[in-house]
């Protein structure tokens, strides 16, 4: 019999392949998910959700540069109980993990906003304590530890489903960050989200991002992940999603063996379409088999044992 060594269990979850969707993108409705589903995905991450809708920031909101994107969409979203019906609809048309990224502006509101996931089908939450330019949400509360232990715990303690926690790079020390999300009862972490950028218009001189500042991401911030995963995998646990300028399978390979146990696409589709839920899963297949290893998990932060 042939086995199967792209499939991966992570945090409870079973995934056919370790290629995943990456919160932020074709995230917001049911049709966009389930394209990717069919796109050959392991998995999928939606936009992030919060308790209430929120338009997000006035364009530009995106803004190409030579080495990747930088973003300030400023969350928008449907809010919860809009959404749950797009988490319905996703449910019951795929079969592949359905992970509701949710994001809020207390514990009380992260801990509300998954509950209503999870009721709505959830397979997991992703905790997005990482967004660098909103204020009052995301890299706001993961760069604090009393924050953030504060929202893992009060989600914690109200959702049986797995809870993943993304961070930012944008911080002194990371994995001091991940050991403390672990310790309040993160199943797993996500690493890593976007890092601090901004472009200038040289012909007007001005911020060209409505925001002013966005999150980069794609290629320039890959060795940034690599460095994420590796230090996050020595300090904690439990499983890593890796994330952050995965363009080919060889990128996705890096992140593994940095300690990733599946990885997170977003930039590259973008870039390349969704052949990359086709093409990267095959790419660390044949990787895997060239090297005479059976199955992905034999990859996952071998660069620490070499
Ligand atoms: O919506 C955004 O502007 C955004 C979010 Br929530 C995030 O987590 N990371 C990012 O780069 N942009």
């Amino acid at each position: 019999m042939v086995l199967n060594c792209l499939e991966v269990e992570v945090a409870g979850l079973k995934f056919r392949n370790p290629v995943l969707l990456a919160a932020g993108i074709l995230g917001m409705t049911a049709e966009s998910l389930i394209r990717v589903a069919e796109a050959g995905a392991g998995g999928l991450v939606t936009k992030s959700i919060g308790l209430k809708p929120r338009k997000g920031y006035p364009n530009p909101t995106v803004v190409q540069v030579s080495c990747g994107l930088i973003n300030a969409m400023g969350l928008p979203n449907p809010g919860i109980k809009t959404f749950s019906e797009e988490i319905r609809e996703v449910k019951r048309r795929v079969k592949v993990p359905l992970i509701v990224s949710v994001y809020g502006y207390s514990a009380e509101e992260f801990a509300e906003t998954a509950e209503l996931a999870v009721k709505a089908g959830a397979d997991a939450v992703e905790l997005n304590v990482s967004c660098p330019h909103v204020e009052g949400t995301g890299g706001e509360i993961g760069q604090n530890p009393e924050l953030l232990k504060e929202v893992v715990s009060k989600v914690k303690r109200r959702i049986s489903k797995p809870i993943f926690v993304k961070l930012s790079p944008n911080v002194t020390d990371i994995a001091q960050l991940a050991e403390t999300a672990v310790k309040a009862g993160a199943d797993a972490i996500t690493a890593i989200n976007t890092v601090r950028a901004m472009k200038i218009d040289i012909k007007t001189g001005r911020p060209i991002l409505a925001n002013r500042i966005g999150g980069l991401s794609g290629p320039a911030i890959k060795p940034i992940a690599v460095r994420c995963i590796y230090e996050i995998y020595e300090r904690v646990r439990v499983p890593i999603f890796g994330c952050g300028g995965i363009l080919n399978w060889r990128d996705a390979i890096e992140l593994i063996l940095a300690g990733a146990s599946a990885v997170q696409i977003g930039t590259a589709i973008a870039v390349k379409d969704l052949e990359v839920f086709r093409t990267i899963p095959k790419g660390i297949e044949k990787y895997i088999r060239r090297k005479g290893f059976r199955s992905v998990k034999e990859i996952v932060g071998l660069s620490h044992r070499l």
